[in-house]
């Protein structure tokens, strides 16, 4: 079989890719390993960037989620026992955070892509291998789900879209990139919760025993994380100390209480961030998390993975249309300059939620610091905003 672009992986950054590719008329095969049900349902990221939203407008992808996102204009830190709400909207004259599941995301991308756009999508596809990607003619083998049989795909690109556990980064030749690699030595308890949001915006809580944090995701749904140690397990964290510890880890003066609800997602993530250098070698492409893991401090990481996949379905889309090769040549380049100004802000802000955490005095001083100066510094306040919400300029 032959195609012109083979994508592994269906998440945000493949079916972007795939969508704009069947847009402008190319030929594509994205592999996927699971089931269209399980994407569909996997919960996950919930922020998307307000230029993100205009870049999915754009191409025709953000008809429900402009029905359905709620728009947020504001977050509130609670710290030293006080509450302190941060207008982002105000600050910078009109910007928002949409809030969309990641699943209903997936949901719409997968339906234009298959049912709306005819594009070809392969779930189940289990043990893909990418191969000859420094010749001009790269291929794509895959067990078929059904038949039990490989399959071998050939093209003239991959894209890997296929998330921090993926196969495809595994074809880089080891000694043209370079792995980046951060550990924050923290982990967080990620909790969903069957119970409506506790507070109408993001809520930041830096307390003495650890980081909270609340995120609304839908009337019915709510994410909360808790700081923990690394490896931790989640079965350790009984629902009665889970809302105890949020309770004061979130408490306020003035604060309505939580609301409470069943736990229907409950694990510990070890905070760590990586970077590839180059995204790219040969005809392979990496995009998403396949190329590039933030630790979920900032809500940044399918914000970077759109973004890569717009900037890579446009440059392949260009290659076909006989527009030349230029922006496949500076891709890499132009996502990481996003990649790393997000990794930098993530590191910020971490330091913002764990400061105050632990015996370290000194730390602790220099952190409520700079909490202080965000309220206190209308500069300050202007670029912790501009860093939170997502850099504006043409992607
Ligand atoms: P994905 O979404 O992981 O999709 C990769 C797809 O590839 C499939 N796959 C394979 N297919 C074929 N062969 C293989 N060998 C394969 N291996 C994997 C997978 O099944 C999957 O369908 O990567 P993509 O597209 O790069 O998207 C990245 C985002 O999913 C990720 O960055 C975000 O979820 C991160 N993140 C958040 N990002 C935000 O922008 N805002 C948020 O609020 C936010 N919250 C979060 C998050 C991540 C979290 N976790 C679970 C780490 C909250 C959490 C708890």
């Amino acid at each position: 079989h032959r195609t012109s672009v083979v994508i592994v992986g269906a998440g945000p950054a493949g079916l972007t890719v795939g969508s704009v590719l069947r847009a402008a008329g190319v030929d594509c095969v994205v592999l996927e390993c699971e089931t269209r049900a399980f994407i569909e349902t996997r919960p996950r990221a919930g922020v998307i960037e307000e230029w993100a939203v205009r870049a999915l407008e754009e191409r025709g992808l953000a008809d429900h989620l402009l029905k359905r996102a709620e728009r947020h204009s504001a977050c509130e830190f609670r710290f030293a026992g006080e509450r302190h709400r941060f207008d982002y909207t105000e600050v910078t004259g009109g910007r928002h955070h949409f809030v969309y599941p990641q699943p209903l995301l997936v949901t719409d991308l997968v339906r234009e892509y298959a049912d709306v756009r005819g594009g070809d999508i392969r779930f189940g596809a289990r043990d893909v291998r990418v191969k000859d990607i420094d010749g001009d003619r790269p291929t794509v083998a895959y067990t078929c789900p059904d038949t039990g049989r490989r399959q071998v795909l050939h093209c003239d690109f991959v894209a890997g879209c296929d998330g921090a556990r993926g196969a495809s980064r595994a074809a880089l030749p080891a000694r043209r990139v370079r792995v980046a690699r951060h550990d924050y030595g923290i982990g967080w308890l990620a909790l969903l919760a069957e119970a409506p949001p506790s507070a109408d915006c993001v809520l930041f809580g830096m307390h003495p025993d650890g980081f909270a944090g609340q995120m609304p995701r839908s009337p019915e749904v709510t994410r909360y994380y808790l700081q923990c140690a690394p490896g931790d397990d989640p079965d350790k964290w009984k629902p009665a100390k889970v809302w105890e510890q949020l309770h004061r880890r979130l408490a306020a003066a003035g604060a309505p209480p939580l609301t409470e609800g069943p736990l229907i997602e409950k694990r510990v993530l070890d905070m760590h961030d990586y970077v590839v250098e180059p995204m790219a070698y040969g005809r392979l492409f990496l995009a998403g998390d396949a190329a590039h893991l933030v630790a979920p401090i900032a809500a940044k990481g399918m914000n970077l993975a759109l973004h890569d996949a717009f900037l890579l379905g446009d440059a392949l889309a260009a290659h076909f249309a006989g527009g030349g090769d230029a922006a496949l040549a500076s891709y890499s380049t132009d996502c990481l300059r996003r990649v790393w100004d997000y990794q930098e802000f993530s590191q910020w802000l971490s330091e913002v939620y764990h400061g105050v955490s632990g015996r370290d005095a000194f730390r602790a001083g220099t952190t409520l610091a700079r909490l202080r100066r965000l309220f206190t510094s209308p500069v300050a306040a202007a670029a912790f905003a501009e860093q939170y919400l997502g850099t504006a300029a043409r992607y």
